[in-house]
């Protein structure tokens, strides 16, 4: 028998650096019998007490686990670390970033509802949202560089306002804390897509959005070994989603997942320093150079929203998108990269590159898709954490093989 009494639960302190924070957050000794590292509850269902206890545990009145579609140890260790990232009252995890998307906004939407979102954000998203449009919820989709865009837009029925910022792949961004507070004078609830930034460089409840959603496939895990998705907020919104949506849609991560990206956020905050700087100096090497056309990335003055990236975030991630001309030399540069590698997804320790046209928006049409900033040559590079010269030296050898 185990002496679980001789561990006492040591919340995280909010003065506690980020640093400090993705070391310790979702470590609870006390219940995990002193586990240094949260151990995976490989288990289903659990064993009530009784039939009473086990009633009101069924029926979410008292804390207590019974079956893993609704919550599992392991999941619960994930949500209080990204609770304890994005400052907010509660979190609950997905098998996607997908499932944390349409989870929260099926929470707050109902047909007959109006929601507003940027016209430039990841495909699948807006795959989402048309889709939505057959369950008659009426989206319009806005260029949300201007937030006056979000106000023009509301109508008698606006529920959400929805944002990615920086958005995927033009790394556009939206003004979280404005968009917000035009929100909350209106009674309108917002959600933002933090995955390009992550949690060390931005945090949106800070600006005063309601929720924020992260694909944490890419950055929260960082190693291109899961895929899963997560919803911070209030506790409000946390348990209705959990209890009123997921319970019933089942988009549950498994407890290997929740193990791998808690491993993950113990390291995020050095990846994340590491994609910042390999990001910036491999963003200054491409503007310089005579075969790109445009680079967009926050933290280049040039960025027509430069001043914007400074207020929002500290730092500037590890995304930058950049013109090469056309479809030809866009598809010529992705298949002469030798240490970048050709793949979709992003946030990995390895250096990734794609061509938006030809691949995650492929299925946007041509006119849709150059309206929101998606040009024929345009690359999407997810900067590695490698050597940055060995990173400079392939972009280097790939563009010259461009004529
Ligand atoms: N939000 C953003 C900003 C994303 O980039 C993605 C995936 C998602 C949500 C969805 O997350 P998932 O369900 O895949 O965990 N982005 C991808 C991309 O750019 N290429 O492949 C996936």
């Amino acid at each position: 028998m185990y002496l679980d009494s001789f561990f006492t639960f040591r919340p995280m302190k909010k003065t506690q650096s980020f640093h400090t924070k993705t070391v310790h957050a979702g470590v609870d000794l006390s219940k995990d019998h002193g586990a240094i590292s949260s151990p995976i509850f490989n288990a289903s269902t659990f064993a009530f007490p009784d039939a009473e206890q086990g009633s009101a545990i069924h029926e979410g009145e008292i804390a207590g686990y019974f079956y893993s579609r609704i919550n599992n140890p392991t999941q619960e260790s994930l949500e209080a670390a990204m609770t304890t990232l994005e400052n907010g009252e509660a979190s609950i995890a997905f098998s996607s970033g997908m499932a944390a998307i349409s989870n929260v906004l099926l929470t707050y939407l109902k047909s007959g509802d109006h929601l507003v979102a940027p016209e430039s954000i990841y495909a699948s998203t807006s795959g989402l949202l048309d889709y939505f449009k057959s369950l008659e919820i009426e989206v319009t989709f806005v260029d949300a560089t201007e937030q006056e865009n979000y106000k023009r837009a509301i109508r008698k029925n606006t529920k959400v306002f929805y944002m990615e910022s920086p958005g995927n792949p033009t790394l556009k961004l939206c003004d979280i804390e404005a968009i917000s507070s035009i929100a909350k004078n209106n009674k309108i609830n917002t959600v933002v897509d933090n995955t390009f930034a992550t949690p060390y460089n931005q945090n949106p409840l800070n600006l005063g959005a309601d929720a924020v959603v992260h694909s944490m496939t890419k950055y929260i895990g960082g190693h291109a070994d899961l895929l899963g998705g997560v919803l911070v907020g209030s506790k409000e919104l946390v348990e209705k989603c959990r209890w009123n949506i997921n319970k019933l849609f089942g988009g549950v991560p498994s407890a290997f997942t929740c193990w791998l990206a808690l491993r993950g956020i113990k390291t995020l905050a050095l990846r994340m320093e590491k994609h910042n700087s390999n990001a910036m100096e491999a963003a200054n090497f491409l503007e310089a150079h005579p075969k790109v056309k445009k680079v967009h990335y926050p933290g280049l003055p040039s960025h027509a929203q430069h001043d914007l990236a400074e207020k929002q975030m500290s730092g500037f991630g590890g995304m930058i998108a950049f013109d090469v001309g056309g479809v030809k030399e866009g598809r010529q540069f992705v298949n002469s990269v030798q240490l970048c590698t050709l793949a979709v997804s992003l946030g990995d320790v390895s250096t990734l590159v794609q061509h938006s046209a030809s691949m995650t928006h492929a299925s946007v049409p041509k006119e849709l898709r150059e309206k929101a900033g998606i040009t024929d040559g345009l690359i999407r590079l997810s900067v590695g954490i490698e050597n940055v010269d060995d990173i400079i030296k392939d972009l280097e050898q790939a563009l010259s093989t461009i004529n």
